[in-house]
C-alpha cells in the first residue's frame, strides 16, 4: 500500500481511510469541516398525531365508498440469505400514511360498510426479543394510530374468504414486491400476472386524490429532508477535487443522510458521467476539467424525501464551454419557478422550458429552425430527454407504484406515449395547491444517442450534427429543486438554496 501524498494535503489530512482499487491502494483523508455536529434535535421526530390517521382513514372511507380496503404494509427484504436483509426496512408509504407504524409483517385492514378498522400482524416471540429488544405489541400500535381492532396475520385469510363469499370488494393497491404478490394470490387466487389490472382504481384515486395535496404537517417533514438535502449536497461539493473516486464521494454523501434521517429517497446518483441519467458512483477518479453531476435525496425518520440535483467542475472552477450550458440549465430552472401555479399544467411548463431551451442552443449553433417545429418534432429530447420532473412527498416519485398515468396525469391531461422524450414525462396534470413537484432542467450529450440520430436524420433540419460533435466528451448537467404549489405560486423548499448560480458554486467550493 502507497500514498498519494498530494491527495493528503489537498484533503488536509486526518485519520480516514478507504480502498479505492484492489491493485492502487490509495489513503484518503477527510476534512475536518465535512461533518457539522449534528444538531440532533431537529431531525428526531415521531409519527404524526393519532388524530392525523384517524382522519386520513375517514377520509379514505367517504372516498372509496364501499367495500374492504387491504393495505399490505412491507416485509423485510433479504439481500443474499434471509436474515441479511436490505437494511434499513423501509415500510409502505401508503400503509405508512393510513396506519403510520413503521415495523414489517403488518396489514391495515379497513372494513368500511361496517366502520371496522383493523391492524392485522403477529407480536414477536422471545426469540426474536432477545436478537432486535422489545417492540410495542401489535395492540399498542393499534391504539397508537386510532384503531381499535387487532388481529393475528393467520386471520387474514378468513377475512378474505367471508368478503369473497359476501361477493363484497375487496380493494387492494398494486403489488410491486414479490412476497406480497405471493400473499395476495395465497389470499384472493389472483395471479400475480393479473394483480395490477384486478387492483382496486377506486382506491388508487382516492389515495392518490389525498396524497397529492401535502398538509402544514406534512410540509414541515419535507423541509427537515430538505435540510438533510443541503448537507449531503454540500458534502458532495466539498469533497469533489481531483484524485478522488466517485465512489468515495457518493458514500460520504450517502452516510450524510444516514447520520440526520432514515436512508436516501433513492440510490444517490454521482458521476462525472453526468449524461448517464442514472450514474451510480463508480470507482473511477475524479479529473480536474470535468464536471461532476450528483443527483441525491434524503429521507427523513418519518419517510418524506427530498431530490436535488448539482452539477458542478471538479476543479471548483467552470470553463467557458461549461459556463454556456450551465447557464441555459440555470435559466430553465428558474423558468419552472416564474411559471408554476395552480391551474397551470406542468405539461405547459415542461413545454415553455423546451422552447426556451431550445432558443437558447439555437444562440450557441447546437439547434436550429423554427423553436416551435423542433419542439413538436421532439427535436429538443436529443438534449432533454426526460420530463421536467415528477411529485415527490413519501415516496421521491411519489405514488408511482399506481403508474405514472393515474398519479401525474388525469382526464384532461393525457401523456404522450410516442414522442421520445416526451413518453418519459411524469407529470403533467394540473397544478394545486399544496402539490410538491421537482424542477429538474438539463441538458445531455449522449454519445451514442447522437450517433443514432445522426446516423438515421432525425431531426436533421433542427440539430446542427456538426456542432454537435464536438460535445460528445461534454458530459451533462442537471440542476433539481423541490418545489411547493402555493396558493398563488410556488417556492422552492428548502430555507438554504443548495448554491448552484455558477458564481455561488465556484465561491463555495473555494471557499469550503
Ligand atoms: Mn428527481
Amino acid at each position: 500500500m502507497f500514498k498519494f501524498n498530494f491527495i493528503s494535503k489537498l484533503l488536509n489530512i486526518d485519520n480516514f481511510k478507504v480502498n479505492i482499487p484492489f491493485y492502487c491502494k490509495v489513503t484518503i483523508f477527510l476534512p475536518k469541516k465535512v461533518l457539522p455536529l449534528p444538531k440532533v434535535y431537529d431531525f428526531i421526530t415521531n409519527m404524526f398525531n393519532k388524530q392525523t390517521y384517524i382522519e386520513r382513514r375517514e377520509e379514505l372511507k367517504k372516498l372509496v365508498g364501499s367495500g374492504v380496503i387491504i393495505l399490505f404494509g412491507n416485509n423485510e427484504s433479504p439481500c443474499n440469505f434471509p436474515n441479511n436483509s436490505y437494511y434499513p426496512f423501509r415500510q409502505d408509504s401508503s400503509f405508512l400514511y393510513y396506519f403510520g407504524q413503521k415495523r414489517d409483517g403488518l396489514v391495515g385492514v379497513i372494513d368500511i360498510d361496517n366502520n371496522i378498522e383493523t391492524l392485522v400482524g403477529d407480536d414477536i416471540e422471545i426469540e426474536d426479543i432477545v436478537w432486535y429488544g422489545k417492540v410495542d405489541s401489535v395492540h399498542d400500535m393499534a391504539e397508537q394510530v386510532g384503531v381499535a381492532n387487532t388481529a393475528p396475520m393467520k386471520t387474514l385469510k378468513t377475512i378474505c374468504n367471508t368478503a369473497m363469499a359476501a361477493k363484497r370488494k375487496i380493494h387492494y393497491l398494486p403489488p410491486y414486491r414479490y412476497d406480497i404478490k405471493l400473499q395476495i394470490f395465497d389470499l384472493m387466487g389472483i395471479h400475480p400476472n393479473q394483480q395490477k389490472e384486478e387492483a382496486s382504481m377506486n382506491l388508487i384515486q382516492a389515495i392518490v386524490k389525498m396524497r397529492s395535496s401535502k398538509t402544514t404537517e406534512e410540509i414541515e417533514e419535507l423541509e427537515r429532508a430538505a435540510v438533510i438535502g443541503y448537507k449531503m449536497h454540500t458534502t458532495a461539493m466539498r469533497l469533489t477535487k481531483p484524485g478522488v473516486t466517485e465512489k468515495f464521494v457518493g458514500g460520504q454523501v450517502d452516510g450524510v443522510a444516514n447520520s440526520y434521517g432514515a436512508m436516501v429517497s433513492f440510490p444517490t446518483i454521482f458521476s462525472q458521467h453526468g449524461e448517464i441519467m442514472h450514474g451510480n458512483p463508480s470507482m473511477n477518479i475524479l479529473e480536474s476539467g470535468r464536471l461532476a453531476l450528483c443527483d441525491a435525496g434524503a429521507e427523513t425518520i418519518n419517510h418524506y424525501c427530498s431530490d436535488n440535483t448539482r452539477t458542478f467542475p471538479v476543479n471548483g472552477k467552470f470553463s467557458q464551454r461549461q459556463l454556456e450550458i450551465y447557464s441555459i440549465v440555470e435559466s430553465c430552472h428558474d423558468l419552472t419557478l416564474k411559471l408554476a401555479k395552480p391551474g397551470v399544467k406542468y405539461w405547459d411548463v415542461h413545454f415553455a422550458v423546451c422552447k426556451h431551451m431550445t432558443d437558447k442552443l439555437k444562440e450557441l449553433g447546437l439547434m436550429k429552425g423554427d423553436t416551435e417545429e423542433a419542439v413538436a418534432a421532439g427535436a429538443h429530447a436529443m438534449f432533454l430527454p426526460h420530463g421536467l420532473g415528477h411529485m415527490m412527498g413519501m415516496d421521491v416519485h411519489d405514488m408511482e407504484n399506481f403508474d405514472q398515468i393515474n398519479v401525474g396525469f388525469d382526464e384532461e391531461t393525457r401523456p404522450n406515449l410516442e414522442q421520445f422524450g416526451t413518453n418519459c414525462l411524469r407529470m403533467g396534470r394540473k397544478l394545486e395547491e399544496g402539490f410538491v413537484v421537482t424542477d429538474e432542467p438539463g441538458i445531455y450529450f449522449i454519445p451514442a444517442l447522437i450517433d443514432e440520430w445522426k446516423a438515421s436524420g432525425h431531426c436533421k433540419e433542427f440539430i446542427n450534427f456538426d456542432k454537435l460533435e464536438t460535445y460528445k466528451d461534454f458530459g451533462g448537467i442537471r440542476i433539481e429543486d423541490d418545489v411547493l404549489i402555493t396558493k398563488d405560486g410556488c417556492r422552492f423548499i428548502g430555507k438554504d438554496r443548495i448554491p448552484y448560480h455558477p458564481k455561488d458554486v465556484e465561491n463555495f467550493m473555494a471557499n469550503n
